[in-house]
Order: structure tokens, then C-alpha cells, then sequence
């Protein structure tokens, strides 16, 4: 498919191209079809309501290094940031589409998983062997049961999981396309941590990778005992990478990434292009953060670019606009985190923001 590029190409048409080559490669996940079924079920619902539906993106995706995947990539992620921001978009009136890593933190769950106390912390026995919760939590917990069942009872959430950056991709998609009809009531909140290297099905080893080189003599009287000529061999040279001084070749495990296209500018352009698109950008360097966030709204053209750094992101976060100057959002330290601010900011908001209009954070 990428045969058909020439030095002509139109950027519009290489989008294009990229795209139908890497869907086309990377098989979608067993459970796109379910999932779609219930995105299109609930967008449906809410946009003959005339409700404004935000997909919420969260968590980290994974790379697989084996088809048959044992071992991956990942990051480091945990869905604090999108769980927390679901919970706001609820609280604003948004229906919110949940589209998170398998077992990362989900809105209103997150305040009693992953914490520092297991979740039986919380409880204690109660007359006649019932359980309750502990009167010191008694409080905070019923008021997040009472919005987690009003979500759920009136059909506000929902949440669909992915594992992998291809899976992501797929899911990620099939969804905003789902959401075209819902033109500018349609935000797209991209908070996931999305990898931007991954290994090409071609490339991917079938079974878990071998680690000794025993398996080969197995291989071999395999082969001597009549299985298709050469299979041994085609395993055995399976070897993902050059040579090394120091270990020998059959100890190493060299992984040889490829580049993950940008998919942010077919998302604008043809999966949703009326919807409002608000990005993340994620750096550790603080003299980049900025310039590399203004870089990304110059190319794709969406709404809105969140900068974050990971050492202090729960602190502060720059929000950069078109046509606006760079905002900070600030946090004192130790009074919550910018969480608390951020989708109330991008709600108050539908379309290109005002600085004018964001609540001032500082400390
Ligand atoms: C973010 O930057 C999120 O704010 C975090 C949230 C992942 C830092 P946590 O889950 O962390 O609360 O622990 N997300 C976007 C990261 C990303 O992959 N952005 C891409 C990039 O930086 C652009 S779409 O290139």
C-alpha cells in the first residue's frame, strides 16, 4: 500500500495512506465489534437527548513483544488523571465514554482501588455479621455510592477497556467516528499515555521469546522426525537485532521499535473534525514542554493542547490555545490537584478558549 507513495503525494493522501496501512497491518482487538455495538447504543441515546458526550481517554498502552504476548512495554500510567476527569465531566452534565487501560483506576472506584489501603480497610464487620463501612469513611463513601448509581442508573458511563496501543488505536477510531453526528457537542479528551514506539506484526515474534537456546535441539528432532522442511530454521534465525561486543547474540534480546504514526492529524481532519479535540502532551524536560505542546496544536490543529510534566503533574499543567497565550494552572501544594481544575476549565468551554474565562490557579 505504501508503495503507492511518490514525491507528489499530497500530505492529505500520505494521512490517508498511513492510516489504511497501519489499520491494515495491526489486527483490531477481539472485542471491537461488542464495543462499537455499545458506543453506538449510548451515543445514539445521548445525542437524541441533545446531551453533550465526552470520550474520556485514560491509562497507559501497552506494547506487546510476542503475538502470543507474555511480556510488553509499558508506562507508567496508573488513570488517575482521566478517572478523576470523568468524574467532573459527569458532575458537569456530560455523558462520558470511558475508554481506559484494563485495570487502571475507573471513575468513582479509583477512590477505594490502587490506594495505599486495601479496600477492606474501609469496612468492618456491622451487627448481625453484615458488613458496613467504618463510620470515620461512612461519609465520603456514601456520597461517592450516590453519584456512582445516579451515573449508572441514568445511563451516564460508560466504561470500555483496552490493553494494547493497537487496541487503543482501533477502539480510539471507531468511537470518534461514532461521534461525527455529535458535531461540536462531541469533546474528545485524550489523557491515555499512548506509546509512541511498538513493534510491527512483522516483525513480532509468534511465541514467547526464548531466553536459552534449548529449545532448538527440541526443534531439530522435531524437524529429523518429518515436520516441513526448514520450519527449525525459519524459528531459529528469528532474532530481532544486530550484534553486540561484549554477550553473545543468542543471549541477548535486542528490541527494534518503529515509530507510532501520528494519528492525531486523521482524527481532526476525518474521524471527528466538528468535534472539540483536547490533547495532552506529556514531558519530562521543563524547556520543551511548551514549545513542543505549541508544536502539536500547530500541526493538527485542534482546540486544545494540556502540558504536563510527569514530576509535576498533579501541580501544574499549561493549557495552550489557538490564538491565546500560555495559561497556567496552578495548584497549591497539598490543596488536591490540578485534576480538580482541568475539565471543569475545558467544560466551561465548548469551543476555542478564552484565557480570560479560566479560573486563575494560583497559589
Ligand atoms: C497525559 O499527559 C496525562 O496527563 C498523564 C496522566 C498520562 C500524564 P496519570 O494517568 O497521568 O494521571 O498518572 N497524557 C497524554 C500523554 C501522551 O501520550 N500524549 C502524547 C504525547 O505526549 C500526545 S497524544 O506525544
Amino acid at each position: 500500500m505504501l508503495s503507492s507513495i511518490t514525491p507528489e503525494t499530497p500530505p492529505g493522501n500520505l494521512a490517508a495512506l498511513a492510516e489504511d496501512h497501519y489499520f491494515g497491518a495491526n489486527p483490531p482487538p477481539k472485542d471491537l465489534e461488542k464495543h462499537v455495538a455499545q458506543a453506538r447504543a449510548f451515543i445514539d441515546y445521548h445525542s437524541a437527548a441533545g446531551r453533550r458526550l465526552v470520550l474520556v481517554t485514560s491509562g497507559g498502552t501497552t506494547v506487546p513483544l510476542e503475538k502470543q504476548t507474555v511480556r510488553f512495554i509499558d508506562n507508567f500510567s496508573a488513570g488517575t488523571r482521566g478517572a478523576t476527569s470523568a468524574e467532573y465531566f459527569l458532575e458537569a452534565g456530560y455523558a462520558v465514554l470511558f475508554l481506559h487501560r484494563q485495570f487502571s483506576l475507573l471513575p468513582f472506584s479509583r477512590h477505594y482501588s490502587h490506594a495505599t489501603d486495601c479496600f477492606l480497610d474501609f469496612l468492618r464487620e456491622g451487627p448481625d455479621g453484615s458488613v458496613v463501612a467504618r463510620d470515620e469513611d461512612a461519609a465520603k463513601m456514601l456520597h461517592v455510592l450516590r453519584k456512582y448509581r445516579d451515573a449508572r442508573d441514568r445511563n451516564m458511563l460508560l466504561v470500555l477497556p483496552f490493553v494494547s496501543i493497537s487496541d487503543y488505536l482501533h477502539e480510539l477510531r471507531s468511537i470518534a467516528r461514532l461521534m461525527r453526528p455529535l458535531g461540536p457537542r462531541g469533546l474528545l479528551y485524550l489523557a491515555a499515555a499512548v506509546s509512541d514506539f511498538f513493534v510491527p506484526p512483522d516483525r513480532m515474534s509468534e511465541h514467547k521469546i526464548q531466553s536459552t537456546n534449548a529449545v532448538d535441539a527440541v526443534k531439530k528432532v522435531g524437524a529429523a522426525a518429518g515436520a516441513r522442511p526448514g520450519a527449525a530454521e525459519e524459528e531459529e534465525t528469528f532474532d530481532n537485532f544486530d550484534s553486540s561486543p561484549s554477550i553473545p547474540r543468542s543471549k541477548r534480546l535486542v528490541i527494534d521499535l518503529d515509530p507510532v504514526p501520528k494519528f492525531l492529524k486523521n482524527l481532526v481532519e476525518g474521524w471527528s473534525p466538528q468535534g472539540m479535540i483536547v490533547s495532552f502532551k506529556l514531558e519530562t524536560d521543563p524547556t520543551i514542554l511548551v514549545h513542543k505542546a505549541r508544536y502539536s496544536l500547530d500541526r493538527y490543529q485542534h482546540h486544545l493542547v494540556i502540558g504536563n510534566l510527569l514530576s509535576t503533574r498533579k501541580w501544574e499543567v499549561v493549557f495552550v490555545s489557538p490564538g491565546n497565550p500560555d495559561h497556567w494552572i496552578r495548584v497549591p501544594f497539598r490543596k488536591g490537584s490540578t485534576e480538580d481544575s482541568i475539565p471543569d476549565t475545558v467544560a466551561a468551554n465548548d469551543e476555542p478558549l478564552d484565557p480570560k474565562s479560566l479560573p486563575d490557579g494560583e497559589p
